[in-house]
C-alpha cells in the first residue's frame, strides 16, 4: 500500500489523550493497510529510556533519543506515531529538523490543564498538587504549546475517535496516505 513515510508527533499534557488518540490512529492506519510504529511511554520509557526521569535535562534527552529512533523508522518507510508530552518547543523543532520538509506532522492534543486535571485518570495531578510528585508538567514544570502545529485537536467536546478521524483526514488531504 502506497504511503509517504512521516512522523505524527503528538504533544500535549499528561492526561490530554495522546495515547488514546495515537492508538486509534494506528488502528485506523493498520486497517487501511499501512505500515506504522507507535512510540510511547510503554515501549520507550520502560526500555531504552528507563534511565531517564522528569528533570528538564532528562526530558530533553528523552525527546532527543525518540527523535533519532523516529528518523530511523521514517528511513525504513514507516508512518511513525509518537506520543509524548514533549513540553519544550525547541526539542519538537529539533525533531522536526531531523527529517525532510513535510515529513513531520505536529499534532497538538490541546486539552486544557483544568480538563486534564479534572479527569486525573492516574491520580498524578493530585499527587503533584500535594507536592508528592515533583516537576509535574503544567504544575511545577512548563508546557510550551505549539504555535503553528499542522493539526490541532480540541478534545474537550470531541471524542478520541473523532480526533483520530481528523488526523486521518489531514493525512489523506495532504497525500500521505
Ligand atoms: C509529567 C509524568 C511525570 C512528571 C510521571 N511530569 O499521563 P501519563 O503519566 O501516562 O503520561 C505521563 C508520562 C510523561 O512521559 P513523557 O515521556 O511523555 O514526558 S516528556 O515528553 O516530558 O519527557 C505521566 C508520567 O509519565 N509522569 N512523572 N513529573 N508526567
Amino acid at each position: 500500500k502506497q504511503q509517504k513515510p512521516c512522523i505524527l508527533w503528538l504533544t500535549g499534557l499528561s492526561g490530554a489523550g495522546k495515547s488514546t488518540i495515537a492508538n486509534l490512529v494506528e488502528k485506523k492506519l493498520y486497517s487501511m493497510g499501512h505500515h506504522t510504529y507507535l512510540l510511547d511511554g510503554d515501549n520507550i520509557r520502560h526500555g531504552l529510556n528507563k534511565d531517564l526521569g522528569f528533570t528538564d535535562g532528562d526530558r530533553v534527552e528523552n525527546i532527543r533519543r525518540i527523535s533519532e529512533i523516529a528518523r530511523l523508522m521514517v528511513d525504513a518507510g514507516l508512518i511513525v506515531i509518537s506520543a509524548f508530552i514533549s513540553p519544550f518547543r525547541s526539542e519538537r523543532d529539533m525533531a522536526r529538523s531531523m527529517v525532510e520538509d513535510g515529513e513531520f506532522i505536529e499534532v497538538h492534543v490541546n486539552t486544557p490543564l483544568n480538563v486534564a486535571e479534572d479527569r486525573d485518570v492516574k491520580g498524578l495531578y493530585k499527587k503533584a498538587r500535594k507536592g508528592e510528585l515533583k516537576n509535574f508538567t503544567g504544575i511545577d514544570s512548563p508546557y510550551e504549546a505549539p504555535e503553528n502545529p499542522e493539526c490541532r485537536l480540541d478534545t474537550t467536546n470531541v471524542t478520541p475517535e473523532e480526533c483520530a478521524d481528523k488526523v486521518i483526514e489531514y493525512m489523506q488531504e495532504r497525500g500521505y496516505i
